[in-house]
């Protein structure tokens, strides 16, 4: 599909020659902070807009990723306070995510059944994840407030937050690929299809009969139904996808694309001069499931969209392309070039004609401004405006979408507004409502990952510095510094009236659908219960939890009974949250007012061990313990 002359005019445009793609090389793996850009940040500006006084509350919730930490974390906006962090692909100490049997039914229920078998000696569960893209669902193209979706890189997960409760109540693994790396829900009609990226390619089936045979490997796109969480479809590509986005009408989905050599060493991975976005046409893919036209894998069905398929098309961008942004007027795509100072800009209007083969790949394409070294990605505003992030130079570039435009078709303009110095090294960014079309161009967040010199030194390990920009006005300017811990490498910004969580759960909430079972089957009733039930060597003890006691002041188990312990806490004051932690057993957990909440171990070691509330929640919390006493073994 990529002809020559295309191949020729691209390499025309102004890609990054060997000395500078090897910079990049350098800066990606660390090693590059660019030199000369320390220029103190803006001040004295309208820094009071982003001051949030004591009691006063933020406009903006934002939703950060952790990378590696495997969290979500939730911050005021524009105060930047952390205001809750959410486990997810982690292991919690304080609310005992991982460890709860309702935690860890979300977190196995989804696997494959060849993972479940792999983690059977390793305690059941992954303990890690690295969470790169948090976004929530969507309905007619702005946020609805229901769900926040996650990736895991780590172990090929994706993972689904309930944003009532603000807490995650489902995991999947994607089989057929590994490392699921771009993530986004459908825009519109709603959410609908979540589009994941598997990025690195594999064999397909991966089961040692191929190895060392990178020709044989296939790259995967997948479509979860984010209402059910179960996976829809699956496409082939050529190449490892990186970022994925889609658009604003419900017809196409579109991932940027790296490694279109097929390699599998950095040298290789990175030789050719470009790669590709490659666009999915949704209602092709779905014809092709109905009418057969697929192979099954694992249970899911995965059709072929290699070159050459009617379900795809490639469109050649200069080399390693890496995020992948729709703007709010829903008519441009911008492929940030990574490797290449472009960014590519796509009108998606021309897709159905590319579709139909009336035009080129390249055709699709209507801007291609140079904007510096680095560029990752680019969030925008609504006065049709875009934001760049250029990791290498360590800079936000502002510029002009329709000046871009126009300087493609030769007029002599510059797109480019403004270049503002962030600290240092910025990946993602995001503007407030950004990835939506109500856009408010009031708000932007550089998601720095070197703090080098910003914060007092803490060691070898340093924060990553998460900047607030106000661009409101005609310049932007930088107002706050905030550290945070590893690695939040997205972030969206949500209207708080978006977003409408319930203060105390119901106590018909699905999360503790297991322990209303279990309680009814052993005829206890779980908002009065006092109770210990012995079924062999497996022992069930229920109580409930009012402030400042536990309804069982001790109980009594046999050494090696596995003992499950059923908390309710019948507090119905806003923010009334117990705790259940059992001393030298490693069981600790949280139990937020009118929730249920659970936890088994086996009690083998004979003794008196004190449990006690470990949320500060009374003036007599210290007293809120009782005594699990475990019977020696008869010798
Ligand atoms: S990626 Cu990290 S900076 Cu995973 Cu969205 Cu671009
Ligand atoms: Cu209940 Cu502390």
């Amino acid at each position: 599909m990529s002809d020559k002359t295309e191949q020729l005019n691209l390499s025309r445009r102004g890609l990054l020659g060997g000395t500078a793609k090897a910079a990049m090389l350098a800066g990606l793996a660390g090693g590059g902070l660019a030199g000369g850009t320390m220029l103190a940040p803006g001040t004295g500006h309208a820094a009071t807009k982003s001051e949030v006084g004591p009691g006063e509350l933020d406009e903006y919730y934002g939703f950060f990723s952790s990378g590696q930490t495997g969290e979500v974390r939730i911050l005021g906006m524009p105060s930047m306070r952390e205001l809750m962090r959410i486990p997810v692909f982690n292991r919690c100490s304080a609310t005992g995510w991982g460890l709860t049997n309702e935690s860890r039914k979300i977190l196995t229920e989804g696997l494959q059944p060849y993972t479940k078998k792999f983690l059977e000696t390793r305690g059941g569960v992954y303990l890690n994840g690295d969470l790169h893209h948090p976004h929530m669902s969507f309905t007619d193209g702005t946020y609805d407030g229901r769900y926040l979706f996650v990736n895991d890189k780590a172990n090929s997960r994706v993972g689904r937050i309930r944003c009532d409760v603000m807490k995650c109540d489902k995991i999947i693994e994607i089989p057929n690929m590994l490392s699921v790396h771009g993530l986004r829900p459908q825009k519109y009609p709603r959410t609908g299809y979540v589009f994941a990226n598997g990025e690195d390619r594999v064999p397909l089936v991966n089961d040692g009969s191929i190895l060392d045979d990178p020709k044989k490997y296939v790259g995967m796109f997948t479509a979860i139904d984010g209402d059910s969480m179960k996976i829809a479809w699956q496409v082939i590509v050529d190449g490892n996808l990186d970022n994925v986005d889609c658009d604003y009408q419900g017809k196409y989905a579109f991932s940027t694309s790296y490694n279109s050599e097929g390699g599998v060493t950095l040298a290789e991975m990175t030789a050719a001069e470009q790669d590709w976005i490659v666009i999915f046409d949704l209602a092709r893919i779905e014809a092709a499931v109905k009418k057969g036209d697929y192979k099954e894998y694992n249970g899911v069905p995965v059709v072929d969209g290699r070159h050459g398929s009617p379900y795809t098309r490639y469109v050649p961008v200069p080399q390693s392309p890496h995020g992948l942004n729709t703007a709010p007027d829903g008519i441009h795509v911008v492929a940030n070039g990574k490797l290449s100072p472009t960014v590519t800009v796509f009108d998606l209007r021309r897709f159905p004609e590319l579709f139909d083969d009336k035009i080129q790949p390249r055709d699709t394409v209507v801007a291609e401004p140079e904007l510096g070294l680095g560029p990752l990605h680019t969030a925008f505003d609504n006065r049709g405006n875009a934001y760049t992030t250029l990791f290498i130079d360590s800079q936000i570039c502002k510029w002009d979408i329709q000046k871009a435009i126009a300087k493609f078709k030769g007029e002599d303009v510059d797109p480019i507004l403004q270049k503002l110095d962030v600290q240092y090294q910025p990946g993602h960014n995001h503007t407030s409502m950004g990835e939506t079309k109500e856009a408010d161009g009031k708000w932007l967040l550089s998601l720095n990952k070197f703090s080098k010199d910003r914060f007092l030194n803490v060691g070898p390990l340093k924060p990553e510095c998460d900047q607030l920009i106000d661009i409101s006005g005609d310049e932007m300017v930088l107002v706050h510094d905030g550290p945070s811990f590893a690695e939040p490498h997205d972030a969206i910004i949500v209207h708080h009236s978006k977003v409408n969580p319930v203060q105390i759960w119901d106590r018909k909430d699905p999360m503790f659908e297991e322990a209303r079972k279990q309680a009814a089957a052993d005829g206890i009733d779980l908002e009065s219960a006092a109770d210990v039930i012995r079924d062999g060597n497996k022992v069930r003890v229920y109580m409930f939890s009012v402030a400042p006691a536990f309804s069982l002041t001790d109980f009594k188990v046999k050494q090696g009974d596995e003992v499950t312990v059923y908390i309710t806490n019948m507090d119905e004051v806003e923010d009334l949250t117990h705790g259940f932690t059992v001393a030298n057993h490693g069981v600790a957990m949280e139990v937020a007012p009118q929730a249920t909440a659970s936890v088994t171990f086996t009690a083998d070691r004979a003794g008196v061990y004190w449990y006690y509330c470990q949320w500060f929640c009374h003036a007599l919390h210290m007293e809120m313990k009782g005594r699990m006493l475990v019977e020696p073994r008869a010798a």
